[in-house]
């Protein structure tokens, strides 16, 4: 498959939609389905969305070789949570810390550090891209969180993945959130390990999401609870996320 096709233009294109279709006003004459005056009339990032999952489209973010990690990857947002709970988890280690998984699940669980290293792991170089503009190649290493889904089984009304983080912006805890598709993607996982060593602190430590077909503000660092919910309108204010609540920034990301 080339760049193309899973451009918005190629998808498009692959489906015959024309640049005159996508003007036309009266959309009732393009066809009976809701579904495609909906994927028509739906704004940009939007419809980048609803197309990718749509047509069932998954692809691997690309990965890179060793040679060309940055020689410098820098920290932003929050590189210090402030609160005297994480500053006692990061005295210690984190030896006491446990990752909190529940909501829309069977058999909530919490997950000590040693436990989530335990599990099979997953390593990828992939390049992050931050909205103020901004990249760098890192390695990141952790376990899928799809697996981790699996061993506290989802309830059948789950439908999004919730992360909750030990930082705050003017007292407002940092969040972020996915759908079950980019939760079980292959690349999707939560990260201890960074550049072969540790996660540091301000790059998230003891955890932190990559999700690697969205922009930087997904990549919630500090996670220490992830929540499985229905619906992200009880969550913040709605939109799924702290910068997606607070700026106009979208919630799906995608790169
Ligand atoms: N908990 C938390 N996660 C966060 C942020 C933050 O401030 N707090 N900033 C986000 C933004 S905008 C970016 S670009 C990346 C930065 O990750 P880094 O510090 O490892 O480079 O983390 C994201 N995740
Ligand atoms: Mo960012």
């Amino acid at each position: 498959m080339t760049e193309e096709f899973f451009s918005r233009r190629g998808i498009l294109k692959s489906l015959g939609v024309g640049a005159a279709a996508l003007l036309l006003p009266g959309c009732d004459r393009l066809g009976q389905s809701p579904t495609f005056q909906e994927i028509v009339l739906s704004t940009g990032e939007r419809l980048s969305y609803r197309m990718q999952r749509l047509l069932g489209i998954n692809p691997l973010a690309r990965e890179y070789e060793p040679s060309e990690m940055s020689p410098v990857f820098r920290t932003n947002g929050n590189t210090m949570p402030r609160s005297p709970e994480y500053l006692r988890h990061l005295a210690s280690s984190f030896a006491e810390w446990r990752l909190e998984v529940d909501g829309r699940v069977k058999q909530p669980k919490g997950f000590s550090l040693a436990e989530l290293k335990a599990m099979p792991a997953r390593s990828q170089i992939t390049r992050h891209d931050c909205v103020e503009g901004w990249s760098a190649i890192g390695k990141w290493t952790g376990v899928p969180l799809g697996a981790l889904l699996d061993a506290v089984e989802l309830e059948p009304s789950a439908r999004y993945i919730v992360f909750h983080c030990a930082d705050d912006f003017r007292g407002t805890n940092y969040y972020e959130s996915i759908d079950l598709v980019d939760a079980f993607h292959p690349q999707t996982i939560l990260a201890y390990g960074m550049n072969d060593g540790e996660l540091p602190v301000g790059h998230g430590a003891p955890l932190r999401l990559r999700v690697e077909r969205q922009l930087g503000y997904k990549q919630a660092k500090f996670v220490m609870r992830v929540e499985a919910v229905e619906s992200l309108e009880a969550i913040g204010r709605g939109k799924g996320g702290y910068w997606e609540d607070n700026t106009g920034y979208e919630w799906y990301a995608g790169i």
